[in-house]
């Protein structure tokens, strides 16, 4: 039997999904080789049943820790409160009126409330943060795991990799014209512990941490964890956003694989 962590995590970035499907599919159980499950698989709404459920196989989770090992300060870096006057409204208003748009390669966009968000499904972990700039912390996350919001929109067939657009304008505009961005493989974006965060050792996300919500992608470094996520893409290339590189530290030239 052929298992995910027998390929590597780039040979299947550049293989891509539809691949993944292909090598992973043929000997994994006698469900497979059924002609209704086949076909399944095969249509466009079958991905994203088909990515979790052949990606999660064999994962390596990112260590769990015990309650006692919170850390008693999580810092805060890089932008701490958004220019943009429409992120300060919404934060002023306890983000009622924010909303997370999920769209690109989807088959249905959709938009999603933070109690629609809060709805969908939850689950909390407790992993170290690690911090390219030298520190670490310990938190407890709380969100809903990444993988069911993407499953609520589905993802089109040649969907390869998912975009996280922020609020936080790097060069210090509020008119947006250099948003933080960040993105990651359908490995990571199906990984179970990768989540939308909305909560930090059982409190409401602060601004500092990212408000309303932030990823959570445990294998990956601190950068990777975008706050203020306001908008989910899903792109197959990730050449036309930013210079291509596929993140705003990215762009300007930190390594793409940061993770185990
Ligand atoms: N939108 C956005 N996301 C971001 C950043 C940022 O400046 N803007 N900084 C990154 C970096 S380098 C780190 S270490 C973490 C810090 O998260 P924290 O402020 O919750 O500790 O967020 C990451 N995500
Ligand atoms: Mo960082």
């Amino acid at each position: 039997m052929i298992r995910p962590s027998m390929i590597s995590r780039r040979g299947l970035l550049t293989a891509g999904a539809a691949t993944v499907g292909g090598l992973l599919l043929p000997g994994c159980d006698r469900l497979s080789q059924a002609p209704s499950f086949q076909t399944f698989l095969q249509s466009a709404e079958g991905l994203s049943y088909r990515t979790q459920r052949l990606l999660q196989f064999g994962q390596p989770l990112a260590r769990e820790f015990d309650p006692r090992h919170l850390s008693p300060i999580f810092r805060t870096n890089g932008t701490e409160l958004p220019a943009s006057p429409d992120y300060q409204l919404l934060a002023d208003q306890d983000f009622r009126g924010w909303k997370l748009r999920v769209d690109g390669l989807v088959n249905r966009p959709v938009e999603l409330t933070l109690d629609q968000l809060k709805a969908v499904k939850t689950r909390s972990q407790i992993t170290r943060h690690d911090c390219v700039e030298g520190w670490s912390a310990i938190g407890k996350w709380t969100g809903a795991p990444l993988s069911e919001v993407l499953m609520l929109a589905g993802l089109k067939p040649n969907a390869r990799y998912i975009v996280f657009h922020c609020a936080d304008d790097m060069g210090g505009q509020p008119d947006g014209t250099d948003l933080y961005y960040e993105s990651i493989d359908l490995v990571d974006a199906f990984h179970p512990q990768t989540m939308l965060a909305y909560a930090l050792n059982d409190k409401p996300l602060e601004v500092g941490h990212g408000a309303p919500i932030r990823l959570r992608v445990e294998r990956q470094l601190g950068y990777k964890q975008a706050k203020y996520v306001m908008r989910i893409e899903a792109v197959d290339s990730l050449a036309r956003l930013g210079k291509g590189k596929g993140g705003y530290w990215e762009d300007l030239g930190y390594e793409w694989y940061a993770g185990i």
